[in-house]
């Protein structure tokens, strides 16, 4: 299935994914949309609640830095490195590297806020933090590792997020997809 065609559209009008029908025919897109509302919906706690308007503020902070000042120079490298070779085209090196210094800066700044807070939105574990997990993997497995290593704050944030019982069981489970 394309992710142009017309029924993929109807999920999706921006032809990406993921996009999720539910069984009433509920469709959403965007995959933090999809993450907050199955949060709220089955009561995970994973966000902040919805009476402490100051935690809600900083967890939508969170969120909007995650994804404009980290998601967006790691997917544009993400681009150059892997779906450019899938797609048989050159990796434009001048975009890496600027995404590369992007990435630098973010974690510059990261580093500071993780020594006054445990995790990315408060002092707890929550949905932003997962929101990291898999560009985070692709960091580390795309030679950008010494670039984590070399922020402590943020290698210890990194650590006690890999090393909760429910990441850890998603790990096992997409290493076990993967064979
Ligand atoms: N902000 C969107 C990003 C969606 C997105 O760019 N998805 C990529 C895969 S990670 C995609 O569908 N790429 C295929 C394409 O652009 O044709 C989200 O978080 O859901």
């Amino acid at each position: 299935m394309s992710l142009q065609s017309n029924e993929h559209l109807q999920r999706h009008p921006w032809g990406k994914v993921p996009a999720v029908v539910f069984p009433d025919g509920f469709t959403l897109y965007e995959s933090r949309a999809i993450c907050k509302y199955l949060a709220q919906k089955y009561a995970i706690t994973l966000l902040p609640a919805a009476t402490d308007l100051e935690a809600c503020a900083r967890f939508d902070q969170a969120q909007s830095t995650e994804m404009l000042y980290f998601a967006d120079p790691a997917g544009k490298i993400g681009f150059e490195k892997i779906a450019k070779k899938f797609l048989g085209l050159p990796t434009d090196e001048a975009v890496v590297s600027e995404a590369a210094r992007a990435l630098e800066g973010y974690f510059d700044i990261a580093e500071r806020l993780l020594q006054k807070s445990d995790y990315m939105a408060s002092d707890s574990f929550s949905l932003v933090d997962i929101y990291y997990v898999p560009v985070m993997r692709f960091l580390l497995a795309f030679g950008y590792k010494d670039l984590v290593d070399g922020h402590e704050a943020v290698s210890a944030w990194w650590s006690r997020c890999i090393s909760r019982p429910a990441i850890q069981k998603m790990l096992a489970n997409d290493a076990a997809a993967r064979k």
